[in-house]
């Protein structure tokens, strides 16, 4: 049987969050220990540089998120791992599929609106944009059959597929149309702050979120002064958004079932639980904590892991592009 393709990319836009790894990079590992599965991992920092980023930050976030990944589990011996820019074939597929995306639909992409209103409407790059077409270049080069990532980037994929349909029916059957696997549980951690709002690393409020690479002191603070309501009592529903995501949080680390949590803290107050919520934190990152500490010092291994995988995916990434250049026209040189 012929092993099926997963694709992800991450931004390095800014230090890792619980979000990014229980919406995303733990469900990585667990897919690269299938073996009906090639897995591909790409640090996406041409997407990053959408928003402003300072570009020593940027470089060091970029191997940071490199540690972090393998620290997580993902083993380059196992799974192809690469930084986006080592690869120019995803700028030049983007080229291509731009000529194919409407802007009518890159103007109902709700990242986009939401990171817009950051910026001044004449300050707002056409990168920011343009986005989801580089995404989905990623996606398509590798003719990826799922495409593991949280809620937030369902309507990214849908878009993917769009315009994957729109070249294979205009020119001929190129693309495979990739599939996203979103799990139900943990796609969508929230901000400690608002509990309406996504947990995002480049959120300006550092105690709305919590860092993979958190120390245990910063988690408890964090943890101890997330919003909350003043119901008081510890239950998992929608009019108490901030403990439920709090409990979903919970849950997510140590795989129990969010009601026998809730029995548990039945008559303790929100202060108990958040206390235990933080020590069940603490120990699951203190692991990761330590693989990273010993990875991030080695940036020889780091460089040779990040070449080999540049390698790899430039390989099976121009064997797209060549075909796709051959097809709306283009004279080989
Ligand atoms: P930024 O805040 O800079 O926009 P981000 O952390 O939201 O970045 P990425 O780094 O691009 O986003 O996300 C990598 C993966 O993590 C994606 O699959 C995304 O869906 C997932 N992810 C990000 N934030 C969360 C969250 N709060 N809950 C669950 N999954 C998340
Ligand atoms: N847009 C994604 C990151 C991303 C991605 C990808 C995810 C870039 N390219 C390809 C999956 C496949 C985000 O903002 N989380």
């Amino acid at each position: 049987m012929e092993k099926k393709t997963i694709f992800s990319g991450i931004q390095p836009s800014g230090e890792p969050t619980i979000g990014n790894y229980i919406g995303a990079i733990r469900n990585w590992v667990e897919l690269q220990e299938n073996e009906n599965y090639e897995n591909i991992y790409c640090i996406v920092d041409m997407h990053a540089i959408t928003v402003p980023q300072v570009p020593k930050d940027l470089r060091r976030h970029t191997l940071e998120l490199l540690s972090v990944l393998m620290a997580s589990g993902l083993d380059p011996e196992k799974t192809t791992l690469f930084i986006q820019s080592h690869v120019p074939a995803h700028a030049e597929l983007t080229w291509v599929l731009n000529t194919l995306t409407y802007m009518g639909q890159l103007n109902r992409m709700t990242q986009y609106k939401d990171k817009s209103k950051r910026f001044e409407d004449s300050s707002i790059n056409s990168g920011l944009f343009t986005y989801p077409v580089l995404m989905a270049a990623d996606i398509l080069l590798y003719q990826a059959d799922y495409v593991p990532v949280g809620e937030d980037q369902r309507q990214h994929l849908e878009l993917t597929r769009d315009v994957a349909e729109r070249f294979n029916n205009r020119y001929s059957p190129t693309f495979k149309l990739p599939e996203a696997l979103i799990k139900e549980e943990g796609a969508r951690i929230m901000s400690l702050q608002d509990p309406e709002a996504k947990m995002s690393k480049s959120d300006a409020n550092k105690d709305s979120y919590l860092l993979l690479l958190d120390d245990p002191d910063a988690i408890r603070r964090k943890i101890k002064r997330a919003v909350t309501d003043s119901v008081g009592v510890v239950a998992y529903n929608d009019e108490q958004k901030g403990i439920k995501n709090l409990l979903n949080i919970y849950a997510s680390f140590t795989n129990e079932d969010i009601g026998n949590i809730v029995d548990r803290y039945e008559g303790k107050g929100y202060g108990v639980f958040k206390e235990d919520l933080a020590e069940v934190v603490v120990e699951a990152l203190r692991p990761i904590q330590e693989r990273y500490n010993d990875l991030i010092n080695n940036k020889d291994y780091l460089e040779k892991v990040y070449k080999k995988g540049a390698e790899k995916a430039e390989y099976m990434a121009n064997k797209t592009l060549r075909k796709v250049y051959k097809k709306v026209g283009f004279i080989p040189r």
